[in-house]
């Protein structure tokens, strides 16, 4: 089969459900280029959708989006050398203080992530770095467990995709900041589990500056006719690696300038 023949409907709505189901009865599956080994960037974002159509219709509206895969430790870390972007649902979002239940998940890990609340639309194509600090209302500390449905988080490009990016949980601070002022390049990071450090970084390892992440996922989406939301947030992709997060780890996230965020995990 050659790569650019699209996949038969049929088997795009069969790989949603075989992910979605893997999700909800917590069971890891090989990665779906296993069997389809042509499957492209396309197809991939049209079972993610499918994905997400099935989680929306059993009343879990997409409040959020996420780009991935956008810092150079991420790429090396997952083998994965291209930026991605996913659906986060509400039944993702953890509210500060929440503990993270691990066992409703396969093999979840947590990574660093600066959150950008927007207090207006962005929409592409052409959106700039400029545009999204001035849609940007607010910045905020989070932290994002990701749990890919494939074993052992092996997958490629296509097969992450599918899977809306691993994405499974996200929690962020209530001390928000406002980006006037602040240089996200610079902004550092200190990311800790059980107390010790396990990543240091900056702003700048996302893309160069987190905020370059956001206009390039407002500009990816209006590939589709899409945009990010006033009122929503956005993740633009960990700074640094994930690691494990296991029943009785406290994850904990700094940031210069605005807080710390604290993951339990039970
Ligand atoms: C894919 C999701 C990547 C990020 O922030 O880079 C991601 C994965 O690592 O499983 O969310
Ligand atoms: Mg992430």
């Amino acid at each position: 089969m050659s790569g650019n023949i699209l996949l038969a409907e049929a088997d795009v709505a069969g790989l949603a459900e075989r992910l979605d189901r893997a999700q909800r009865e917590r069971t890891e599956i090989d990665r779906l280029t296993a069997e389809y080994p042509d499957l492209t960037v396309d197809q991939s974002y049209a079972i993610q959708l499918a994905l997400i159509q099935l989680r929306e219709r059993r009343g879990d509206p997409v409040v959020a989006m996420k780009a991935g895969l956008t810092s150079k430790a991420k790429q090396v870390a997952m083998g994965v050398h291209e930026a991605i972007y996913g659906h986060i649902c509400e039944s993702m979002v953890l509210e500060e203080g929440e503990p993270l239940v691990t066992r409703e998940l396969i093999h979840p890990r947590a990574e660093p992530e600066v959150a950008f609340i927007l207090g207006a639309d962005l929409r592409g194509p052409g959106v700039t770095v400029g545009q999204v600090l001035e849609a940007t209302q607010e910045l905020a500390p989070a932290i994002e467990v990701i749990d890919s449905r494939y074993r052992n988080f092996d997958f490629g490009l296509a097969d992450v995709i599918a899977d809306n990016a691993s994405s499974a949980r996200v929690v962020l601070s209530n001390q928000r900041v406002s980006p006037a002022g602040i240089d996200l390049r610079l902004m550092g990071m200190v990311f800790e589990k059980n107390g010790e450090i396990m990543e240091t970084g900056a702003g700048a390892a996302v893309l160069g500056n987190p905020a370059y992440a956001v206009a390039w996922l407002a500009n990816k989406l209006a590939e589709r006719g899409s945009y990010l939301r006033a009122g929503g947030f956005v993740m633009p992709g960990a700074l640094s690696n994930a690691h494990a997060a296991a029943p009785g780890d406290e994850i904990r996230v700094s940031f210069d300038r605005m807080g710390t965020l604290v993951l339990r995990c039970v």
